[in-house]
């Protein structure tokens, strides 16, 4: 008998409410202090359009994009300097998750964050930067909620929505790491620990 592969069903890691208030207030102050050396700012994309969100970086490298392509550069593309290192919080964290799912030698090496107003998005794409596609993404949420959308490993695969509140961690890992996602949308005024309104959201990766 012959069987057809009918759906193909990865699970990435969504934990709710993984951080206390106290936590996100924390994290949200340690950005701040990136932001200070390492400002937020609107990439292009290799087009030429401008992103829907801001971003900066922290760690040894940072994710950019511009005419040239998707990459990580050791120079922030405004500063032309370092990128601020990834504060202890954040790397503590990172860390503590990953030994959760077994990956004890997990390097916290970047640290994108990303900046949604009210109207930011992010289109469908794969996490694929990286030299070594097998340490987890950890992905932290902080402020106004999110339509975050996750696919399958191709990206005409269909779609589903999940609400991402702060203080919510996903994480994919081993199945789920090339998972296509994106943010639909972000729900305004769901949230007020941000003065600015909007959505925080750090991505933990290790690139090499
Ligand atoms: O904002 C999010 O929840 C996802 C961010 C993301 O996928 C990315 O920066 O690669
Ligand atoms: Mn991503």
């Amino acid at each position: 008998m012959e069987f057809n592969l009918v759906f193909e069903v990865y699970f990435m890691i969504h934990l709710q409410q993984y951080l206390s208030l106290e936590q996100q207030s924390q994290v949200i102050q340690a950005c701040r202090e990136v932001a200070r050396i390492s400002p937020l700012y609107t990439p292009k994309m290799p087009s030429g359009k401008p992103f829907n969100c801001q971003q900066t970086s922290c760690g040894s490298y940072g994710w950019i994009s511009d005419r040239s392509g998707y990459r990580y550069s050791e120079i922030h593309p405004n500063t032309g300097k370092q990128f601020a290192p990834i504060p202890e919080i954040i790397y503590n964290l990172s860390k503590s998750l990953a030994t959760q799912i077994g990956e004890l030698d997990y390097i916290p090496q970047t640290c994108l964050i990303n900046y949604y107003k009210s109207s930011g998005r992010l289109g469908l794409h794969q996490d694929n930067s990286e030299q070594n596609l097998k340490p987890a993404i950890i992905s932290i949420s902080l402020g106004d909620d999110a339509v975050f959308l996750v696919g399958g490993t191709k990206r005409s695969d269909a779609t589903k929505e999940i609400l991402l509140k702060s203080g919510d961690i996903i994480i994919m890992n081993s199945e789920s790491r090339l998972l296509f996602h994106g943010v639909k949308k972000i729900i305004p005024g769901t949230y007020n620990l941000l003065k600015s309104g909007g959505r925080l959201n750090l991505t933990i990766r290790q690139v090499y």
